[in-house]
Order: C-alpha cells, then sequence, then structure tokens
C-alpha cells in the first residue's frame, strides 16, 4: 500500500467555516485504505446488493472491473467500451442494480454513447457468471448533448418509492446558454423521475410532480441544476442531497426530505449557490430553493463530488453523516441534517489526507454493506475505516 503525498494538509479545509486547526479535536478519527490501484479513471462503485464482497468498479471509458474478496477478477462484469464517448466529461457515468435485484436480474447504466449523447439503458445479469449480457442491452432513454460536459451522470433508486432518479446537467459549455435548466421543456438541468418497472421504455409515476403541467415534460421530479453530477438517498429516511457543481465561484448541495413531493427549483442558472448569477426567460412564479451548504473557490476547491450518507455498521458514531468532497482539492466533509436543519458540519481535509492523496476526487462509493470509498482520478480506490490511533 502506498500512500501519496500530504499536500493537502497545508490549505485548510472547506471554507466559510472555523478551520480544523480551531476546532475542537474530534474524538473519533476516519483514515482510508487502499481498496484497489492501477484502474482507468474510475467513475463509479457499488456492490453485489446481496454480496458486499463482490465490488464493481465502472471506469469512465466503458468497463467496469468486477473484485471478489478485494482480488480483482480477470473477466469483466461488463465491457462497453467500444460504444462509448470519452471526450471530456463524457464516459460511463452512473449504475445502479434494481432494487429488487435479483428479482428482475437488471442493473441500469448511464453513459454517453458514440454520438456523446446521454444513454439510460438496462442489460440483465447472468447470475452464474456474475457478468452483465452486453448484446441484451435495451436502450430507456436517449437524449442528445449539445456539449460534451455537464452530462448529470448518476442514476439511483429511491428506497421509498422504488422509482429510478436520473441526474442530467444543463446541457454544457458555461453560463447554461440555452437557459435549459429554468426551462420546463427540455430534460437537461433537471433530475428526472421514472418508473422503469412498467412497459417500455419507461411509465410516468402517477404522482409525478408536473405530470399534468403543460410547462414541463412529466418526467422531471426537479429543476434548476447546473451538474448534479453525484446525489444519493438515505436509505434510511429517503432524504436526497444532491451535490451541484457550481460555475466560476459556488459550489453547493442541496437537500429534500424524503417525502417531498418533488417540482423543487433548485434556481440554475439564476443563482449560483446563494448568490445572483442570471436571468432566465422561463419563469415559474415558485420560490427558489436554496442549498444547504455552498463554498467558495479557494484552497484549491474547483467543483463538488456529492457522495453518500453513511449507514455502514463498522464505525457506528459515523451514522447518519453525508459526505461530499471536492474534485481539485481533495477536500472531504461531512454533514448531518435533522428536521430540515443543517446540525452539523466537520471539514475532513486534514483527517484524511493524513492517509490518501485525494486531489482528483472523482466520486464516493457505497457497497450492500453501506460502507463507504473514495475513487480518484489516479486510479486509487480508498475504503473508509476510522483510523487507529
Ligand atoms: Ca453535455
Ligand atoms: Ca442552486
Amino acid at each position: 500500500m502506498t500512500f501519496l503525498s500530504l499536500a493537502c494538509v497545508l490549505a485548510t479545509c472547506l471554507p466559510q467555516t472555523a478551520t480544523p486547526d480551531s476546532q475542537t479535536p474530534a474524538p473519533h478519527q476516519l483514515g482510508l485504505e487502499l481498496f484497489a490501484k492501477g484502474l482507468d479513471f474510475p467513475t463509479f462503485l457499488c456492490s453485489d446488493p446481496a454480496d458486499p464482497s463482490r465490488i464493481l468498479i465502472a471506469e469512465k471509458a466503458g468497463r467496469i472491473r468486477l473484485f471478489k474478496d478485494g482480488r480483482l477478477r480477470a473477466t469483466d462484469f461488463l465491457d462497453l467500451s467500444d460504444q462509448i464517448n470519452i471526450r471530456s466529461e463524457r464516459g460511463l457515468l452512473g449504475m445502479a442494480f434494481h432494487p429488487n435485484f435479483p428479482t428482475p436480474p437488471w442493473v441500469f447504466l448511464h453513459y454517453s454513447d458514440s454520438k456523446g449523447s446521454t444513454c439510460l439503458s438496462r442489460f440483465p445479469v447472468d447470475l452464474k457468471t456474475w457478468a452483465a449480457e452486453a448484446n441484451e442491452e435495451t436502450i430507456l432513454l436517449q437524449l442528445e448533448q449539445p456539449w460534451a460536459n455537464h452530462n448529470g451522470g448518476m442514476i439511483a433508486f429511491s428506497p421509498r418509492d422504488g422509482y429510478l432518479y436520473l441526474g442530467l446537467g444543463d446541457g454544457g459549455a458555461a453560463q447554461d446558454p440555452r437557459d435549459a435548466a429554468q426551462n420546463g421543456h427540455s430534460l437537461l438541468g433537471k433530475i428526472l423521475r421514472l418508473d422503469v418497472d412498467h412497459g417500455l421504455p419507461y411509465k410516468i409515476p402517477a404522482d409525478n410532480p408536473f405530470r399534468n403541467n403543460p410547462e414541463f415534460f412529466s418526467e422531471i421530479w426537479a429543476f434548476g441544476l447546473r451538474n448534479p453530477w453525484r446525489f444519493c438517498f438515505d436509505p434510511e429516511n429517503g432524504d436526497l442531497y444532491i451535490g451541484d457543481v457550481g460555475q466560476d465561484q459556488w459550489e453547493e448541495i442541496n437537500w429534500q426530505a424524503g417525502n417531498s413531493l418533488g417540482g423543487e427549483n433548485y434556481g440554475w442558472r439564476l443563482r449560483e449557490g446563494k448568490h445572483e448569477f442570471l436571468t432566465s426567460k422561463h419563469s415559474h412564479g415558485q420560490p427558489l430553493v436554496e442549498p444547504i451548504h455552498e463554498y467558495k473557490h479557494q484552497h484549491g476547491h474547483c467543483s463538488i463530488t456529492g457522495g453518500y450518507v453513511y449507514r455502514g455498521s463498522q464505525i457506528p458514531w459515523l451514522q447518519g453523516a453525508y459526505f461530499y468532497g471536492d474534485y481539485c482539492s481533495g477536500a472531504v466533509g461531512t454533514l448531518r441534517m435533522k428536521n430540515g436543519e443543517m446540525i452539523e458540519r466537520i471539514p475532513r481535509r486534514k483527517e484524511l489526507a493524513k492517509s490518501a492523496n485525494l486531489s482528483g476526487l472523482v466520486s464516493f462509493g457505497v457497497d450492500a454493506a453501506q460502507e463507504l470509498y473514495i475513487l480518484c482520478a489516479d486510479g486509487r480506490v480508498y475504503r473508509l475505516v476510522e483510523a487507529t490511533k
């Protein structure tokens, strides 16, 4: 195991708060263990829903590598590299098993196809070989992307309603030039909510918030997002945390309660974080939902990587803490919500820098035991552990 430099230690942690040095030391400390290295730009990690020792790691260029008991298997779970466009932020971006897996034995992928369009697809999994059947792809949604960046990437099933949620960025370039995120007749800059269990390509859930609103496409759950690269549901209560990537100044985290009815407008491009940005020709006459947390582009921060709520068993004191990080600086933070309010936020940059250099923090991952991982652009993947003193 090779631990890299401590460069992250030098700058202070997440802004808009006291530096970690000025705070009472946390009674517990976190660390990272190297889980794998040598991967090619890993973007997503999950496990067999029934077996956390069988870990899957997706690479941006289209392979999904399979690990059993920590060892890389020779045969990929799936290799889509011949049909994926990897320019800029394109690639294999997200993955989710059906919530009742293995009945049906389906895995869903979010990737950029050879033309660069967003593609949501379903593949059956052969449970004997533990490989997805590449020739049995069913495309559920295909959406042209005007630019190579801001493709969103996340897909996840809500633990409350069982529907598939898919995050899409504003399409790309800068300043949302097509004013897509506020436009109800564009799927860009949105989180969609789809019923993938009934009919093809999918069915619109009866209680989608804009189902009977002609100003919006009925797939839309929430809008006003710039690039919701990663979002997650708290498995305990269905609360939704969205890391929305900002433009030049502000990164933000949005939150909605598990019993939300949807329809939230998170503000882009009217606002970047909690700050005025540009006007929009679309007006919806509803209040904008402010982020629960924002941080500025300083101390090396440039792009938020949303994570997961810790619900594992290995670190009991960490229960219910939401993890997020920054792609450029590698800084990690945790926060907790209670009754719709943020009640705790802890910068963990210095703490984690003792065991790894996290700059290029592409994604967090979670296995079926709800233990957390961190994926870095340098091909290393770490497992979150309690630090031994
Ligand atoms: Ca795009
Ligand atoms: Ca916002």
